[in-house]
């Protein structure tokens, strides 16, 4: 599972989200930051959506990034020689298979598909170019037809093929069976690609790469069509926790918080409060029990280590649910030097008022000053 690559598709599965209007300049601003985090591949709207999905292709294939380019299109050779007149580094095409697609969507059948793929992809790889060659709605596709048409492509030299839950229907078993059943079909990279409409999207990408995928699209904050797909972050917290090194010599985790926040502001959406790494609640402790073991050993309580984001752990106090240890780290915190038995007593005074309401550390900072004084004043 250690090996993976990131396809960051908020430019372009991005673009599809109920609120996304991107400017160039917002493109390129999103483009960089996501090429600073070390992202493997940006993949763009096609140039076929508009003149300006066009331009933006050129703009952001002309600015260096370490980053390939790709853009996403149909499996037209008009579409394709657009693309590749915008000098992206690569064209990820994909194609309805499912029954759906082919009866409500474009209407053809499988032959013609294998047929118009071969085409498109011959001319692709004829320029130079990377190519993907992936089935819209795959998991409700006839595996038959499936495994035949990515032979088919595979033998003719696709870089990769790609496998796309476009209604989030899927789940991590059927996932898995799906990309292990692939993989020994194929010898190019697997691509995949989730939607989150029932919760599935991180735990699928993961099921993917342990049956063998390659590759993983993503998009900032999991922004796409209709409730999105597999969010950066979340996709990130998951691979850092199946394999630390890996994952933080790739990618730069400090600068997740700064392109989710570009992205939030791009889209006027506010980043959600139970976030992977990045939500306000991330990494605030509150149950006494919970704040007692975090102060001796982070590790307790927490999976992700919030340095390696940037991040900061908060330790909560003003509550009825609070205990005497971590009130004891804050009096420490604060220089106060009150016993354990002051902060026993402290602590039960802050119960009983945090009954009534919650208290901010505001709050529990003045009451402990004013134990303190009280203290002072009574010795001497
Ligand atoms: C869509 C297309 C897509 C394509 C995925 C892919 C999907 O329906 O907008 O290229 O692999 O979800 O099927 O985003
Ligand atoms: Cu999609």
């Amino acid at each position: 599972v250690s090996k993976f690559k990131i396809i960051e598709s908020t430019l372009r599965e991005g673009e599809q989200f109920a609120n996304a209007f991107f400017s160039t300049e917002k493109k390129v601003e999103i483009a960089k930051a996501l090429d600073e985090m070390g992202v493997d591949y940006l993949e763009l709207t096609s140039p076929a959506a508009s003149e300006q999905s066009y331009n933006d292709c050129k703009t952001i294939s002309n600015l260096g990034l370490n980053a390939k380019i790709l853009t996403h299109t149909r499996c037209h050779m008009d579409d394709a020689k657009l693309a590749i007149e915008t000098g992206v580094d690569g064209v990820d095409v994909v194609i309805g298979t499912s029954s759906y697609l082919r009866e409500f969507s474009h209407g053809k059948d499988m032959e013609y598909i294998t047929s118009k793929a071969i085409e498109v992809i011959t001319y692709i790889k004829e320029q130079g170019k990377e190519v993907r060659f992936s089935t819209e709605d795959s998991f409700r596709s006839d595996l038959v037809d499936l495994l035949s048409i990515y032979k088919a492509v595979d033998k003719i030299g696709v870089n990769r093929v790609g496998i796309a839950d476009t209604v989030g229907c899927a789940n991590p078993r059927q996932v898995y069976e799906l990309v292990r059943t692939l993989r020994s079909v194929v010898n190019c990279d697997i691509e995949c690609h989730f939607h989150n409409d029932t919760g599935c999207a991180i735990a699928n990408a993961y099921a993917a790469l342990e049956a063998g995928a390659t590759h993983i699209d993503t998009s900032v904050l999991g922004i796409g069509e209709r409730n999105g797909i597999t969010p950066l972050g979340g996709l990130l917290a998951r691979m850092y926790t199946a394999d630390k090194a890996y994952v933080k010599n790739k990618y730069d985790l400090t600068k997740i918080r700064d392109v989710e926040n570009i992205v939030a502001d791009a889209v006027d959406v506010t980043v959600p409060f139970n976030n992977y790494i990045t939500g306000y609640c991330a990494f605030t402790h509150k149950a006494g029990i919970h704040a007692k073991a975090i102060l001796n050993n982070p590790s307790t309580y927490e999976i992700l280590d919030p340095t390696d984001f940037n991040q900061s752990r908060y330790v909560s106090i003003g509550h009825r649910l609070t205990g005497w240890n971590a009130v004891k780290n804050r009096i420490e915190q604060l220089k106060l030097g009150l016993t354990d038995e002051d902060a026993k007593q402290v602590t039960q005074k802050i119960k009983e008022l945090a009954d009534i309401r919650p208290l901010s550390l505001e709050n529990v900072d003045v009451l402990l000053r004013q134990y303190h004084s009280a203290k002072e004043t009574s010795s001497h």
